[in-house]
């Protein structure tokens, strides 16, 4: 009984150090789950933490479960042995116009002038249809598998913006007809990610993809994610800019040469700001008001409390 009591203190102030860790967590360190260079945190270690810490607590089945299998997409480079799945809309455009510029052959590539936006134009269609793949995370192809996660809230109020706000503006039906009213977007979702855990919804909507747990994508499971490289996508222009480094660094060690990193990295920086909305006003407003609501910030725990667990991410929610 003790020894149980002193073991999930030691889980709970192993966890801590680790969520404080994070906090500070932005340009410099590169694996999410090798911030501390310590045994004790690794991810083998950390998996076990986790599931003991669930297991013990009386977990509220409320919980919106991980791991769900859900749609997955990849992309790869067989030739630099690297693969990395797609989470979030706009950073899985930028991977796959990533991916089908490092598989393009460099003559064709001299033609192509930006990652983003026309760069595309200038990809061969079936170079890129050949960079997709499914089912990676288990593939010992490729000796490194990239997934970016970010922030489960602000990844939730960024697609709200996008997806409930501005794309809603032209169509009515678009956020399940919600008229850009946050809790009654995340009762309807919260309602359809539990029967999706529980198999009893077989169609997934628009929504549901853009909102669906991190946890669900990538073939993740408690031993896939072990197969994982974490880049970690902060809302603030320095952490982006930090996570950008850091994939160049991944690009350098799988020997992308030297002048494709930089083009790639000049495309990316140039490109970046347009790239996230963190900075406008509106999911400014959009998110005090949001933080403020105890009913979604409830609805918002029930549906990704479980992504700040697995992923290590420091939880904003102040129910235990
Ligand atoms: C887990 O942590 C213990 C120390 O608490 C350490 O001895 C062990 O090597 C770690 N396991 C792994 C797989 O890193
Ligand atoms: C690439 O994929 C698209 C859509 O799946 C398909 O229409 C197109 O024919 C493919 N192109 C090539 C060159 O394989
Ligand atoms: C791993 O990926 C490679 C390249 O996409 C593919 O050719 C191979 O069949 C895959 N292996 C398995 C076991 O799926
Ligand atoms: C590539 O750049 C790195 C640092 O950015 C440098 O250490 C390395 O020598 C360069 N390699 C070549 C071939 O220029
Ligand atoms: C490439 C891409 O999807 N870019 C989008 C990223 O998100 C912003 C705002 O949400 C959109 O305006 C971009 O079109
Ligand atoms: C480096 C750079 O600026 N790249 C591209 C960024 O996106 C614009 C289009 O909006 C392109 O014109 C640039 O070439």
């Amino acid at each position: 009984m003790t020894s149980n009591l002193i073991n999930t203190l030691l889980v709970l102030s192993v966890l801590l150090v680790i969520t404080i860790n994070l906090s500070y967590f932005c340009t410099k360190e590169t694996a999410h789950y090798s911030v501390v260079k310590d045994s004790r945190f690794s991810i083998e270690n950390l998996t076990r933490s986790i599931t003991i810490t669930t297991a013990s607590h009386t977990t509220p089945s409320s919980l919106i479960p991980p791991f769900i299998p859900f749609r997955s997409t990849f992309v790869t480079s067989p030739k630099y042995s690297l693969a990395a799945c797609r989470i979030q809309k706009n950073l899985s455009t930028i991977l796959l116009n990533l991916f089908c510029y490092l598989n393009t052959p460099r003559k064709f590539s001299r033609k192509a002038s930006s990652l983003t936006i026309e760069f595309k134009n200038y990809l061969s269609q079936e170079t890129c249809n050949a960079t997709h793949a499914t089912h990676i995370a288990t593939n010992t192809t490729f000796s490194t598998k990239l997934a970016i996660i970010r922030d489960p809230v602000e990844r939730f109020l960024s697609g709200f913006v996008d997806k409930c706000i501005h794309e809603a503006e032209h169509k009515d039906s678009r956020c399940y007809g919600c008229h850009k009213n946050m809790i009654c977007v995340l009762k309807e979702q919260y309602i359809r990610f539990q029967l999706i855990a529980e198999a009893k919804l077989s169609s997934f909507s628009y929504e549901d993809r853009h909102f669906a747990p991190m946890s669900w994508f990538c073939d993740f499971d408690h031993e896939t994610i072990k197969n994982y490289k974490f880049l970690y996508f902060g809302e603030t222009e320095e952490q982006q800019g930090g996570t950008i480094n850091e994939l160049m660094d991944v690009l350098d060690d799988h020997g992308v040469d030297n002048s494709t990193i930089s083009h790639i990295l000049e495309e990316l920086s140039a490109n970046r700001t347009k790239h996230s909305t963190s900075g406008s006003a509106i999911r400014m407003k959009v998110g005090q008001e949001m933080r403020k609501n105890a009913e979604a910030m409830r609805l918002l725990y029930l549906i990704y409390e479980n992504d700040y667990k697995v992923f290590n991410l420091k939880s904003p929610f102040a129910q235990t």
